[in-house]
Protein backbone atom coordinates (compact mmCIF):
# COMPACT_ATOMS: atom_id res chain seq x y z
CA UNK A 1 0.00 0.00 0.00
CA UNK A 2 1.49 3.31 -1.14
CA UNK A 3 0.97 6.01 1.76
CA UNK A 4 1.64 8.80 -0.50
CA UNK A 5 -1.54 8.35 -2.57
CA UNK A 6 -3.36 5.45 -0.74
CA UNK A 7 -3.31 3.10 -3.73
CA UNK A 8 -2.96 -0.42 -3.70
CA UNK A 9 0.74 -0.06 -4.85
CA UNK A 10 4.31 0.08 -3.38
CA UNK A 11 5.71 3.24 -5.40
CA UNK A 12 6.38 5.32 -2.57
CA UNK A 13 10.06 5.53 -3.98
CA UNK A 14 8.29 7.17 -7.33
CA UNK A 15 6.22 9.32 -5.31
CA UNK A 16 9.75 10.86 -3.54
CA UNK A 17 11.58 11.15 -6.10
CA UNK A 18 8.84 12.90 -8.71
CA UNK A 19 7.99 10.34 -11.47
CA UNK A 20 5.33 9.51 -12.31
CA UNK A 21 2.96 5.47 -12.13
CA UNK A 22 0.45 4.41 -13.82
CA UNK A 23 -2.74 2.72 -12.70
CA UNK A 24 -4.20 1.51 -16.40
CA UNK A 25 -4.15 4.42 -18.41
CA UNK A 26 -3.69 6.79 -16.15
CA UNK A 27 0.02 8.79 -15.21
CA UNK A 28 0.41 11.38 -12.69
CA UNK A 29 3.71 12.77 -12.42
CA UNK A 30 2.47 15.39 -9.73
CA UNK A 31 2.66 12.87 -7.04
CA UNK A 32 6.37 13.94 -5.11
CA UNK A 33 7.04 16.59 -2.62
CA UNK A 34 7.27 19.10 -5.11
CA UNK A 35 3.80 18.00 -6.95
CA UNK A 36 5.40 18.44 -10.55
CA UNK A 37 8.24 16.77 -12.92
CA UNK A 38 10.84 18.50 -14.88
CA UNK A 39 12.95 15.89 -16.46
CA UNK A 40 16.59 15.21 -15.61
CA UNK A 41 15.95 17.51 -11.99
CA UNK A 42 15.49 15.90 -8.79
CA UNK A 43 12.50 16.86 -6.63
CA UNK A 44 14.47 18.48 -3.86
CA UNK A 45 16.29 20.69 -6.75
CA UNK A 46 12.39 22.23 -8.59
CA UNK A 47 11.71 22.80 -4.70
CA UNK A 48 14.95 24.89 -4.01
CA UNK A 49 14.37 26.56 -7.38
CA UNK A 50 10.68 26.86 -6.40
CA UNK A 51 11.42 28.80 -3.88
CA UNK A 52 14.22 30.91 -4.78
CA UNK A 53 11.69 32.62 -7.44
CA UNK A 54 8.21 32.29 -5.35
CA UNK A 55 10.58 33.73 -2.38
CA UNK A 56 11.60 36.71 -4.29
CA UNK A 57 8.18 37.39 -6.05
CA UNK A 58 6.83 37.15 -2.48
CA UNK A 59 9.19 39.99 -1.38
CA UNK A 60 8.03 42.48 -3.97
CA UNK A 61 4.45 41.31 -3.65
CA UNK A 62 5.02 42.57 0.21
CA UNK A 63 6.18 46.02 -0.73
CA UNK A 64 3.52 46.33 -3.68
CA UNK A 65 0.57 45.61 -0.55
CA UNK A 66 2.26 48.27 1.64
CA UNK A 67 2.19 51.00 -1.03
CA UNK A 68 -1.17 49.86 -1.96
CA UNK A 69 -2.44 50.04 1.30
CA UNK A 70 -0.53 53.15 2.47
CA UNK A 71 -2.35 54.87 -0.60
CA UNK A 72 -5.69 53.25 0.29
CA UNK A 73 -6.02 51.53 -2.90
CA UNK A 74 -8.06 48.50 -3.72
CA UNK A 75 -6.01 46.42 -6.00
CA UNK A 76 -7.81 42.40 -8.11
CA UNK A 77 -5.90 40.34 -9.87
CA UNK A 78 -8.32 38.97 -12.47
CA UNK A 79 -7.74 34.96 -13.32
CA UNK A 80 -9.00 33.08 -15.87
CA UNK A 81 -8.60 31.08 -18.79
CA UNK A 82 -8.23 33.21 -22.23
CA UNK A 83 -11.27 34.69 -23.60
CA UNK A 84 -13.75 34.17 -20.51
CA UNK A 85 -14.13 38.07 -20.76
CA UNK A 86 -11.77 39.79 -18.79
CA UNK A 87 -11.45 42.97 -20.77
CA UNK A 88 -15.10 43.09 -21.85
CA UNK A 89 -15.79 42.93 -18.55
CA UNK A 90 -13.72 45.19 -17.27
CA UNK A 91 -14.19 47.62 -20.05
CA UNK A 92 -18.54 47.83 -19.15
CA UNK A 93 -17.12 47.86 -15.32
CA UNK A 94 -14.81 50.72 -15.94
CA UNK A 95 -17.69 52.51 -17.97
CA UNK A 96 -20.20 52.34 -14.64
CA UNK A 97 -17.55 53.34 -12.11
CA UNK A 98 -16.09 56.40 -13.74
CA UNK A 99 -16.57 59.58 -11.59
CA UNK A 100 -17.26 57.49 -8.47
CA UNK A 101 -12.62 56.85 -7.93
CA UNK A 102 -9.85 56.74 -9.47
CA UNK A 103 -9.46 53.70 -11.48
CA UNK A 104 -6.88 52.64 -13.41
CA UNK A 105 -5.59 49.16 -14.87
CA UNK A 106 -2.47 46.91 -15.44
CA UNK A 107 -3.17 44.53 -18.51
CA UNK A 108 -1.33 41.29 -18.58
CA UNK A 109 -0.76 39.72 -22.12
CA UNK A 110 2.33 37.76 -24.08
CA UNK A 111 2.01 40.07 -26.98
CA UNK A 112 -0.22 42.97 -28.16
CA UNK A 113 -1.35 46.28 -26.76
CA UNK A 114 -4.76 45.41 -27.78
CA UNK A 115 -6.22 44.64 -24.63
CA UNK A 116 -4.87 48.53 -22.80
CA UNK A 117 -5.80 50.10 -25.92
CA UNK A 118 -9.42 49.03 -25.66
CA UNK A 119 -9.43 50.36 -21.95
CA UNK A 120 -7.55 53.40 -22.78
CA UNK A 121 -11.17 53.97 -25.08
CA UNK A 122 -13.19 53.66 -21.74
CA UNK A 123 -11.48 57.07 -20.74
CA UNK A 124 -9.19 54.56 -18.10
CA UNK A 125 -5.10 54.90 -17.86
CA UNK A 126 -3.92 51.82 -19.04
CA UNK A 127 -0.87 50.05 -19.05
CA UNK A 128 -0.02 46.91 -21.06
CA UNK A 129 2.96 44.16 -19.62
CA UNK A 130 3.92 42.07 -22.56
CA UNK A 131 5.74 38.64 -20.88
CA UNK A 132 6.85 37.57 -24.28
CA UNK A 133 7.28 33.56 -23.52
CA UNK A 134 6.32 33.99 -19.80
CA UNK A 135 2.88 32.66 -19.02
CA UNK A 136 1.91 35.10 -15.49
CA UNK A 137 2.50 38.65 -14.12
CA UNK A 138 5.14 39.01 -11.43
CA UNK A 139 5.02 41.18 -8.29
CA UNK A 140 8.12 43.12 -10.12
CA UNK A 141 6.58 43.86 -12.91
CA UNK A 142 3.28 45.30 -10.51
CA UNK A 143 5.87 47.29 -9.13
CA UNK A 144 7.60 49.14 -12.02
CA UNK A 145 3.83 49.32 -13.41
CA UNK A 146 2.89 51.34 -9.88
CA UNK A 147 5.67 53.75 -10.24
CA UNK A 148 3.74 54.90 -13.67
CA UNK A 149 0.57 54.84 -12.94
CA UNK A 150 0.95 57.04 -9.71
CA UNK A 151 -3.07 55.85 -9.16
CA UNK A 152 -4.47 58.52 -7.09
CA UNK A 153 -5.02 57.71 -3.23
CA UNK A 154 -8.05 55.32 -2.57
CA UNK A 155 -8.19 54.56 -6.01
CA UNK A 156 -9.48 50.83 -7.44
CA UNK A 157 -6.53 49.17 -9.71
CA UNK A 158 -7.75 46.38 -11.70
CA UNK A 159 -5.03 43.93 -12.86
CA UNK A 160 -5.68 41.66 -15.68
CA UNK A 161 -3.29 38.66 -15.52
CA UNK A 162 -2.48 36.58 -18.85
CA UNK A 163 -5.15 34.25 -19.69
CA UNK A 164 -4.12 31.45 -17.76
CA UNK A 165 -5.49 29.15 -15.27
CA UNK A 166 -2.18 27.55 -14.02
CA UNK A 167 0.65 30.04 -13.77
CA UNK A 168 -0.96 33.06 -12.86
CA UNK A 169 -1.77 31.08 -9.34
CA UNK A 170 1.34 30.27 -7.54
CA UNK A 171 2.29 34.81 -7.66
CA UNK A 172 1.62 36.61 -4.90
CA UNK A 173 1.06 40.16 -6.75
CA UNK A 174 0.42 41.98 -3.66
CA UNK A 175 -3.28 42.72 -4.63
CA UNK A 176 -6.09 42.48 -2.22
CA UNK A 177 -7.86 39.76 -3.89
CA UNK A 178 -8.10 37.13 -6.47
CA UNK A 179 -11.22 37.46 -9.04
CA UNK A 180 -11.49 34.39 -10.69
CA UNK A 181 -13.49 33.96 -13.86
CA UNK A 182 -15.42 31.09 -15.44
CA UNK A 183 -17.41 31.76 -18.63
CA UNK A 184 -20.12 29.13 -18.88
CA UNK A 185 -18.70 28.22 -22.55
CA UNK A 186 -15.59 26.16 -20.70
CA UNK A 187 -17.31 23.54 -19.33
CA UNK A 188 -18.29 22.92 -15.71
CA UNK A 189 -15.47 21.25 -14.03
CA UNK A 190 -12.70 23.55 -14.50
CA UNK A 191 -12.56 24.12 -10.51
CA UNK A 192 -11.65 20.22 -10.35
CA UNK A 193 -9.21 20.23 -12.94
CA UNK A 194 -6.95 23.62 -11.61
CA UNK A 195 -7.78 23.42 -8.05
CA UNK A 196 -4.79 25.51 -7.24
CA UNK A 197 -6.43 29.13 -9.12
CA UNK A 198 -10.16 28.02 -7.48
CA UNK A 199 -8.79 27.77 -4.06
CA UNK A 200 -7.21 31.19 -3.77
CA UNK A 201 -9.97 33.32 -5.51
CA UNK A 202 -11.26 36.04 -3.13
CA UNK A 203 -14.77 36.15 -5.10
CA UNK A 204 -15.68 33.82 -8.30
CA UNK A 205 -17.83 35.13 -11.39
CA UNK A 206 -19.16 32.82 -13.80
CA UNK A 207 -19.32 34.84 -17.28
CA UNK A 208 -21.76 34.48 -19.82
CA UNK A 209 -24.45 33.13 -18.88
CA UNK A 210 -26.54 35.00 -21.55
CA UNK A 211 -25.06 31.65 -23.61
CA UNK A 212 -26.89 29.25 -21.24
CA UNK A 213 -29.88 28.60 -23.36
CA UNK A 214 -27.36 27.62 -26.26
CA UNK A 215 -25.16 25.09 -24.15
CA UNK A 216 -25.08 21.94 -22.14
CA UNK A 217 -23.91 23.50 -18.96
CA UNK A 218 -24.73 22.53 -15.80
CA UNK A 219 -24.45 25.68 -13.28
CA UNK A 220 -25.50 23.90 -10.08
CA UNK A 221 -22.96 21.10 -10.80
CA UNK A 222 -20.29 24.30 -11.95
CA UNK A 223 -21.54 25.64 -8.35
CA UNK A 224 -20.99 22.44 -6.48
CA UNK A 225 -17.35 22.00 -7.80
CA UNK A 226 -16.64 25.42 -6.99
CA UNK A 227 -17.58 24.93 -3.57
CA UNK A 228 -15.80 21.58 -3.15
CA UNK A 229 -12.67 23.35 -3.88
CA UNK A 230 -13.33 26.95 -2.22
CA UNK A 231 -16.33 26.71 0.16
CA UNK A 232 -16.02 30.72 1.31
CA UNK A 233 -15.29 32.45 -2.21
CA UNK A 234 -18.55 34.17 -3.21
CA UNK A 235 -19.62 33.33 -6.50
CA UNK A 236 -21.46 35.61 -8.83
CA UNK A 237 -23.08 34.67 -12.17
CA UNK A 238 -23.56 37.58 -14.76
CA UNK A 239 -23.20 38.21 -18.62
CA UNK A 240 -20.46 41.46 -19.02
CA UNK A 241 -22.27 41.61 -22.65
CA UNK A 242 -25.94 41.74 -21.69
CA UNK A 243 -25.45 42.89 -17.85
CA UNK A 244 -27.34 40.21 -15.82
CA UNK A 245 -25.74 40.00 -12.65
CA UNK A 246 -23.27 43.51 -12.60
CA UNK A 247 -25.23 44.68 -10.39
CA UNK A 248 -23.88 42.02 -7.65
CA UNK A 249 -20.48 42.19 -9.07
CA UNK A 250 -20.49 46.21 -8.03
CA UNK A 251 -21.78 45.54 -4.78
CA UNK A 252 -19.14 43.32 -4.04
CA UNK A 253 -16.72 45.73 -5.00
CA UNK A 254 -18.39 48.30 -3.56
CA UNK A 255 -18.15 46.03 -0.86
CA UNK A 256 -14.27 45.35 -0.75
CA UNK A 257 -13.54 49.05 -1.30
CA UNK A 258 -15.30 50.32 2.14
CA UNK A 259 -12.96 47.72 3.32
CA UNK A 260 -9.77 49.30 2.68
CA UNK A 261 -8.47 51.45 5.21
CA UNK A 262 -8.09 55.15 4.04
CA UNK A 263 -4.84 56.34 2.35
CA UNK A 264 -1.60 57.11 5.21
CA UNK A 265 -1.76 61.00 5.46
CA UNK A 266 2.03 61.97 6.17
N1 LIG B 1 -21.94 36.01 -25.11
C1 LIG B 1 -21.01 36.59 -24.35
N2 LIG B 1 -19.79 36.83 -24.86
C2 LIG B 1 -18.88 37.42 -24.05
C3 LIG B 1 -19.16 37.80 -22.71
N3 LIG B 1 -18.04 38.35 -22.18
C4 LIG B 1 -17.12 38.33 -23.15
N4 LIG B 1 -17.60 37.78 -24.28
C5 LIG B 1 -16.92 37.56 -25.56
O1 LIG B 1 -15.83 36.67 -25.33
C6 LIG B 1 -14.74 37.00 -26.18
C7 LIG B 1 -13.48 37.20 -25.36
O2 LIG B 1 -13.67 38.33 -24.52
P1 LIG B 1 -12.47 39.12 -23.85
O3 LIG B 1 -13.07 40.15 -22.97
O4 LIG B 1 -11.49 39.59 -24.87
O5 LIG B 1 -11.81 37.97 -22.99
P2 LIG B 1 -10.46 38.01 -22.14
O6 LIG B 1 -10.67 37.11 -20.98
O7 LIG B 1 -10.10 39.41 -21.84
O8 LIG B 1 -9.43 37.37 -23.15
P3 LIG B 1 -7.81 37.34 -23.03
O9 LIG B 1 -7.36 38.68 -22.52
O10 LIG B 1 -7.36 37.08 -24.41
O11 LIG B 1 -7.51 36.22 -22.08
C8 LIG B 1 -15.16 38.25 -26.95
O12 LIG B 1 -15.65 37.86 -28.21
C9 LIG B 1 -16.28 38.83 -26.09
O13 LIG B 1 -17.22 39.59 -26.83
C10 LIG B 1 -20.47 37.53 -22.21
O14 LIG B 1 -20.83 37.79 -21.05
N5 LIG B 1 -21.34 36.92 -23.06
MG1 LIG C 1 -8.31 40.40 -22.13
Amino acid sequence: MCSVCGCGESHQHDHLHGKAHGHGHHQHYGLGPAGLHVTGMSQERIIRLEQDILGRNDGHAAQNRRYLQNHGILALNLVSSPGSGKTTLLERSLRHLQGRRPLAVIEGDQQTQNDAERIRATGVQAIQINTGKGCHLDAHMIAHALETLALEDNGLLFIENVGNLVCPAMFDLGETAKVVILSVTEGEDKPLKYPDMFHRAGLVLVNKIDLLPHLQFDLERCLGYVRQINAQAPVICLSATSGEGMDQWYGWLEQQAAAVPGAVQD
